[in-house]
């Protein structure tokens, strides 16, 4: 039996949705971020030493890493499903996309995070004007034009082709979502960029996405 080691409003949603898509049996296995630190509870070290969400087990195998999780089920139980045929332009950009997701876009969004919430961090008051110009500044200069310049990319992208990878849905869709959806509440990604909003309404209108957040319980991703 699959098992998703699934931390809550973290990606390892995308993760219940694909086995939701493939239509597979699997067992959900719980953890709560702390409340405070916003990190996994510390058990979660027991599965994987890294200690990050998600992670599943399959019989005696543990694999983490979201992109390498979505490989590993669609390439073992996919049948075909959810990934273009070998060999084809379209199986280019799904790898492309497959990799960029946590490679490239989500870091942008985990600085945004980090340097929204020093920011807003409760410290000393003689250390506040310094930590919140540094965080400004940072996020002007370097973080906040990363990120229209990958979300600028991304709306031209879907100007070529319905979905990620070309005219059919993929898992590459699925592991796209997270990082858009991130950007929605921290990146900036609103209705001046139609193709990504459709996007994301497609994806959470699918019954699989809808059905995932039933079983994973709430999804709110963090700010
Ligand atoms: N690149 C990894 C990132 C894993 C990751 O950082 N997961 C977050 C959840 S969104 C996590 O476990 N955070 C809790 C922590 O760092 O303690 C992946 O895609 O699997």
């Amino acid at each position: 039996m699959i098992v998703v080691h699934h931390l809550n409003n973290s990606r390892s949603q995308r993760i219940l949705w694909l086995l939701e898509e493939l239509d597979l049996a699997y067992e959900i296995r719980p953890y709560q971020r702390d409340p405070h630190t916003m990190l996994a509870p510390p058990d979660l070290r027991a599965v994987h030493p890294l200690g990050k969400s998600p992670v599943i087990t399959d019989g005696d195998l543990t694999i983490a890493e979201s992109g390498a999780i979505v490989e590993y089920l669609v390439g073992r139980y996919g049948n075909g499903r959810l990934e273009p045929p070998a060999n084809t332009l379209e199986k280019l950009r799904y790898t492309y996309w497959l990799h960029y997701a946590e490679g490239s876009l989500q870091p942008q969004l985990l600085l945004k995070l980090i340097f929204d919430r020093l920011e807003r961090a409760p410290m000393p008051f003689f250390a506040r004007p310094i930590a919140r110009a540094l965080a400004r500044k940072t996020k002007a200069s370097f973080i906040e034009p990363n990120i229209n310049r990958n979300l600028d990319y991304l709306e031209a992208e879907l100007g070529k082709t319905a979905w990620f990878a070309g005219p059919d849905f993929t898992a590459a869709d699925i592991q796209m979502s997270f990082p858009l959806e991130a950007a929605t509440v921290r990146g900036g990604l609103n209705a001046s960029r139609p193709k990504l909003m459709a996007f994301l309404e497609r994806i959470h209108a699918r019954p699989a996405y809808k059905k995932a957040i039933e079983r994973g319980g709430k999804y709110e991703l963090l700010k």
